[in-house]
């Protein structure tokens, strides 16, 4: 099913093309012959080759999934800790950043098993950082092991493709792309190679924070957080190898949701761990493809949101809507020990994986918050 849908849809595209050129031809305005052999020749270059590489894609997609058995890590999660250190520069410096590309087998759920393309073997890849003005040396290596070619395209590159037609890279190969960060703002970065739906639902995306001169303000403790969908053959739950289901993504009919790659990935592998007192600062994005994320934590108040320049933030919001390939910047303090929940607060999403915990430990404060029923 997953090669015959993309062929029909190709058939498809190729139908109202030559509709319209026909239309074209047999309209008050008439195409001239030039025209036509353009077209022709658009769809011969362009158009064809991208439908071929779509049905390659999908037939390796099913060809791993036919040989998944065996996992090759046992889960991609990101943990929510691990971010880079914040910049105090104030002078824009050369950095250099690395992104191994990789195809792996590994675990969505508690005996579930997902074939995962990604970033650095985790979902979301590694967060990048750097600062405005910064020139940015990507390298991108897919592993030998790989069987597809890969590349990143980053929302926060301003250039055709966001740098993706510069380093598409095939298996085992390298390549270092150049840009320079000319805007303030968390941004997301995927990959695009075509079909990049079809990459993205496999897990390939990640953040880029491109920090003002001198940095962020200083908080306490920062965190880093992406949601994403998959369309897996089995429902919820279901145990096993689950193949990747084309249809239910067209449909845009997830079986899971994650909170950075895995159904419980930060309820139980990683929660998020903070004291009171502290500031926090969480880089949520979400990698989608498709559905958006309506981010709330629950018994919290976000002080701030910022979505792309720091300068421009809402004061005060309780839920806030981070569409698939964006990056959000949440801002909060933390008065009241106790387990707070992350949810997307579409919450029938939550019975699907869209949960992680905060664990906030210290003292209490019955004046912020009674801390036992009263009698
Ligand atoms: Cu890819």
């Amino acid at each position: 099913m997953t090669r015959i849908v993309p062929w029909v849809r190709g058939k498809k595209i190729f139908r109202v093309f030559f509709l319209r050129l026909i239309d074209r031809n047999s309209g008050r305005r008439p195409a001239s012959r030039s025209v036509v052999m353009a077209g022709a020749a658009a769809f011969l270059l362009v158009v064809f080759p991208l439908l071929a590489i779509s049905l390659l894609q999908n037939d390796v997609a099913d060809a791993q999934d036919k040989a998944a058995k065996t996992l090759t890590v046992p889960n991609v999660v990101r943990d929510p800790h691990d971010v880079p250190p914040p910049i105090h520069r104030k002078k824009p410096t050369t950095v250099k950043l690395e992104l191994t590309t990789t195809e792996v087998v590994s675990a969505l759920a508690d005996g579930s098993t997902y074939s995962f393309w990604t970033f650095n073997n985790t979902v979301p890849g590694p967060m990048l950082r750097v600062m405005v003005g910064d020139t940015v040396e990507l390298t991108i290596k897919n592993s030998s092991d790989s069987v597809v070619s890969h590349n990143a395209d980053l929302h926060a590159v301003n250039g055709p493709g966001g740098g993706a037609p510069m380093e598409t890279v095939a298996p085992g190969e390298s390549k270092t792309f150049k840009f320079k960060a000319l805007n303030v703002g968390a941004f997301i970065y995927h990959c695009a190679f075509a079909p990049p739906y079809l990459h993205i639902a496999k897990g390939m995306y990640g953040a880029i924070i491109v920090e003002p001169v001198g940095g962020l303000p200083k908080v306490d403790r920062e965190f880093y957080v992406m949601q994403g969908e998959w369309y897996t053959s089995g429902k919820f739950g279901q145990k096993g190898h689950q193949a990747f289901d084309e249809d239910k993504a067209f449909s845009e009919m997830p079986e899971y949701f994650t909170f950075n790659g895995h159904a419980t990935a930060l309820k139980t592998i990683k929660p998020l761990e903070a004291k009171v007192g502290e500031s926090i600062r969480l880089f949520f994005g979400n990698g989608g493809p498709n559905v958006g994320s309506n981010f709330h934590i629950i018994g919290e108040v976000f002080n701030k949101v910022y979505t792309g320049s720091p300068k421009t933030y809402v004061v005060n919001e309780e839920a806030w809507y981070v569409p698939p390939g964006s990056v959000a910047t949440f801002e909060l303090t933390l008065e009241v020990p106790g387990n707070y929940l992350l949810v997307d607060h579409a919450l029938w999403r939550v019975g699907k994986g869209a949960l992680g915990i905060l664990k906030v430990s210290g003292p209490q404060n019955d004046a912020i918050y009674q801390s036992a029923p009263k009698k």
